[in-house]
């Protein structure tokens, strides 16, 4: 049997660090960790091949070469999985999609087959969706909503089939040491899709996992995908001996970067063991300032602590804190973004991912809505719309205040401020001067410091580093002159004309409903 994987492409977005990837000459940040761990769970007699069409573009010669064509991603990837499942189809294909979108969101996808869930331990079922023994597969067993008992035991990871990918083509390399996270913050669909009880890889695999991408010769940044690194602190804390020992033994090992909940800033010991492992940077869900949005979402564990001063404590310890925000949720105020803007000012925290909160499909969230009457249409993903559920905060003082708290914290000022105050407050990082960065340097000064836009940005930040006077500060700011070129083109080029026309856009709603209305009813309504 011949199995094509297809890793639908992604639109521009923060993460896809679309302008950076210029830079730095290459095609993709991240790959399809999720494809080659299904490849992982097909039987060894079958032909494997991965198309990433964020790397390269599909050919009709691949397509006439399969038998069965897979299709993976995320919802913002919707589109071009709808493309590729109907080329596939046309051509006569048998094609079965999974991943995120699948299981969310089973309906919208014309495929032969549609598998929700994980693989891990069905392998079986896997097989039949794909040779045409089965249809849809079961998704009250292992799908989103699943009970814990019926959760896959990762106990059955097999270790992702990293030979199918062009590993030059990526910044980054993925592997997963959990999945589940303990907490219930409302608008969350991790929960929904992987549980609230966390379940972690046995160290010998994760092991096994990095031996293999090392052995492949991947050496640089190793992004460790959990929903929450430390969902289950007391198998974490016995993974990180492990992780550690090998990275001793391999020169180093690799940078790992992580999501974790901020509690992790409450336990100095288990932040020292993180470093110790080789971590130098965590995605931490910090969402709000604001206690009542906190309280609103659910997000009960940010309220036990004092925000900013778990940032710094991370800091301090030498993790860089990317930091994921929220506005719009229940709860806020128009007075939340001067609020997130004062949070940000100076905060070591040059990656801030703020979003207008969006509600996914199956989460709490988007069930209260629904309840509520809120519920506008499913959500396509896309943050920097109009949101798809009636918004608390006014509607239009919402996009109108995101966009401009978007414009001052990628104001390439704003951006300089935060990574100067990342130098100022962490002890140096540990990673940064390896092979691969040396040949970004050279390109980045042409691409950034010569030929660039944001050339003061550029140099301003190199300023930073050499001032720090060592090596690995200079390569994070350098780095982070790369990453801020994306997210300061991104914001400026996309998301501040989209979320102004979002605006603009509800300001012509309104106009257009008054001018509906009769006369008396206006005067009536003005009062
Ligand atoms: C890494 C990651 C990313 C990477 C993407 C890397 C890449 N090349 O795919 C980055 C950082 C770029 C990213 C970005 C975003 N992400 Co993201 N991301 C993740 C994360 C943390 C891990 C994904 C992963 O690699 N998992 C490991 C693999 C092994 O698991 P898996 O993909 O689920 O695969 C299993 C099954 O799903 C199944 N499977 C997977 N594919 C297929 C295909 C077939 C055919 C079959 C049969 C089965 C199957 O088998 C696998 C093994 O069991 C997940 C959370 C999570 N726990 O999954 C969120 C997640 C996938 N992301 C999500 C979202 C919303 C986003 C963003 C839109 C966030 C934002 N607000 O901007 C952006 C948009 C994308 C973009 N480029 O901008 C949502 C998706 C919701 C949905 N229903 O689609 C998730 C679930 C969580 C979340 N809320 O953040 N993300
Ligand atoms: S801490 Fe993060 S992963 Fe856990 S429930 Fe909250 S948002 Fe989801």
């Amino acid at each position: 049997m011949r199995i094509l994987l297809v890793h639908a492409a992604f639109p521009r977005t923060y993460w896809g660090f679309q302008h950076a990837l210029a830079v730095v000459g290459k095609r993709a940040t991240l790959p399809p960790l999720g494809l080659v761990t299904v490849a992982a769970h097909l039987p060894r007699a079958w032909e494997l091949r991965l198309c990433d069409l964020n790397v390269e573009p599909l050919t009709d010669a691949a397509l006439a070469w399969a038998d069965a064509v897979l299709v993976g991603g995320m919802l913002v990837q919707a589109p071009s999985m709808h493309e590729v499942l109907a080329r596939a189809r046309r051509a006569g294909k048998r094609t079965v999609v999974g991943g995120p979108a699948a299981s969310t969101s089973p309906a919208m996808f014309a495929a032969d087959a549609v598998f929700r869930g994980e693989v891990e331990g069905r392998e079986r079922e896997l097989c039949a969706a794909i040779t045409g023994a089965a249809a849809d597969t079961d998704a009250d067993v292992a799908g989103p909503g699943a009970d814990a008992a019926h959760r896959p035991d990762l106990a059955a990871a097999r270790v992702p089939r990293f030979d199918l990918l062009r590993l030059d083509a990526y910044t980054t390399m993925a592997i997963q040491t959990s999945r589940g996270c303990p907490y219930h913050c409302e608008f969350c669909d991790v929960i929904e899709l992987f549980g609230r009880v966390p379940r972690v890889k046995p160290p010998a695999q994760v092991v096994a996992e990095l031996d293999a991408l090392h052995r492949r010769g991947w050496r640089g940044p190793v992004f460790v995908v959990d929903d929450n690194f430390i969902g289950n602190l007391k198998l974490a804390r016995a993974l990180l001996p492990a992780i550690r020992d090998w990275q001793r033994a391999h020169d180093g090992g690799f940078d790992l970067y992580t999501e974790a909940s901020v509690n992790l800033a409450s336990d100095p010991a288990l932040l020292a063991t993180v470093v110790e492992a080789g971590f130098t940077a965590v995605f931490v869900g910090i969402e709000t300032p604001s206690r009542d949005a906190l309280r609103a979402a659910g997000k009960t564990q940010n309220l036990k602590l004092d925000l900013a001063e778990a940032v710094a404590r991370i800091t301090a310890a030498g993790l860089e804190v990317m930091g994921g925000f929220i506005v719009g949720l229940d709860g806020d105020g128009p007075e939340t973004f001067a609020a997130l803007a004062d949070f940000l000012a100076d905060a070591p925290v040059p990656m801030a991912m703020i979003g207008v909160l969006t509600a996914l499909p199956g989460t709490a969230l988007a069930r209260r809505l629904r309840r509520e009457g809120r519920l506008r249409t499913d959500s396509g993903g896309d943050q920097f719309a109009r949101p798809n559920f009636e918004p608390a905060m006014d509607e239009h003082a919402l996009l109108d205040g995101y966009a401009r708290l978007m414009a001052e914290v990628y104001a390439p000022a704003g951006y300089v401020r935060r990574c100067a105050a990342f130098l100022r407050s962490a002890p140096l990082p540990a990673g940064g001067a390896r092979a691969g960065r040396a040949t970004y340097l050279a390109r980045a000064i042409w691409h950034l410091g010569v030929r660039g836009a944001h050339r003061r940005m550029f140099w301003q930040l190199v300023g930073l580093g050499a001032r720090r006077g060592s090596v690995a500060a200079l390569t994070w700011a350098v780095v982070h002159a790369i990453q801020g070129e994306h997210l300061v083109r991104y914001t400026a080029e996309d998301v501040l004309p989209r979320v102004r026309a979002a605006a603009a856009a509800v300001t012509a709603e309104r106009a257009a409903r008054a001018g509906d209305r009769p006369p008396a009813t206006r005067a009536a309504g003005s009062r």
